[in-house]
């Protein structure tokens, strides 16, 4: 196999990444052909493999800059953020007194509460979030397989008290990443949210790739009631989210990434902590708060939480 080497030398870097996951590895080689990218990541194993061996991703092989300090990273212009949401708070507060005047941060993470956990340390005007439609599985530390291909969308975290999406869209165009600034970007969260509600606690309890799920009748049922009931509790906020809509998304993202295994999987396989609170658990918090009965998500629930 011929393996392209992306190697580019730094100056002062638009965009690290933090979190060096499947999806921060996966974007740091998306944006490389774009910009130099820093990579952060809170492991000191995964800092030296990274920086020893690059990351490899199909017939890519690609060295970031490899940053053994937070501080290091927050030179960057926008920190992508990409650890998983059970880590956000830490990281925040570690982030908070390194960050530079005018530094955007874009969390594209899953689930709901990081833009929160952010907001409590970082100024709020420098927060944008998003979701993304990517999908990547790490097989070893820094060896990713690019699974799905899909649109990223990005906005204000809180709408109208951060400006500068414009500019952040400009840096994913010019790495030929499809992003979208939607007009309602809350509602996109949610859509995203319905997906992982649907897909991640199935695929973690069955533990088969996203491509199988809709196949096996039990997970099949099991993620069209979690699927209802997500669509439930986003329409009681008011969010304008169909369940014959969502389930066809559903069915589609299982389809473009039917070689994954979800995220929640694989921190289940690597005994992690998993993404199940911010996913299902906000489902249930806020179902219950609107009186909604979710008696899917709730068993979900039950049988991953810690
Ligand atoms: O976002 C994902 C995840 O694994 O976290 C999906 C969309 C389920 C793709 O695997």
């Amino acid at each position: 196999m011929h393996i392209s080497e992306r190697h580019i030398k730094n100056s002062r870097a638009p965009l690290a990444i933090i979190g060096a996951g499947a999806l921060g590895c996966l974007f740091a080689v998306l944006f490389s052909p774009a910009c130099p990218v820093l990579v952060y990541d809170i492991d000191p194993a995964k800092q030296e493999i990274l920086a020893n061996e690059g990351i490899y991703c199909g017939s890519i092989h690609y060295r970031p800059q490899v940053c053994s300090g937070l501080a290091q990273a927050a030179t960057a212009g926008l920190l992508l953020i990409m650890v998983k949401s059970p880590h956000t708070a830490g990281l925040a507060r570690d982030l908070a007194p390194c960050l530079q005047p005018g530094a955007k941060v874009l969390s594209l993470q899953n689930g709901l509460g990081n833009l929160e956990d952010l907001a409590d340390f970082l100024p709020r005007k420098s927060l944008f979030g998003g979701v993304t439609y990517q999908a990547a599985r790490e097989v070893l530390p820094g060896q990713i397989q690019h699974n799905g291909s899909g649109p990223t969308y990005f906005g204000a975290a809180f709408p109208g008290q951060s400006q500068g999406e414009a500019e952040i869209a400009g840096l994913f165009k010019s790495a030929g990443i499809a992003a979208i600034v939607p007009e309602n970007i809350e509602e996109e969260r949610w859509r995203k949210l319905v997906v992982n509600a649907a897909i991640n606690p199935v695929a973690a309890v069955y533990r088969k790739e996203n491509g199988l799920l809709p196949q096996l009748p039990a997970a099949r049922s099991d993620m069209e009631a979690l699927t209802k009931e997500s669509v439930l509790v986003a329409q009681a906020l008011g969010l304008a989210l169909s369940w014959e809509t969502m389930w066809e998304r559903v069915l589609a993202v299982c389809a473009a990434t039917a070689a994954n295994r979800a995220s929640m999987l694989a921190d289940v396989e690597a005994r992690r902590l998993t993404e199940i609170e911010a996913i299902t658990g906000s489902i249930v918090r806020l179902g219950e708060k609107h009186g909604l009965e979710v008696p899917v998500s709730r068993r979900f629930l039950r049988h991953l939480e810690k």
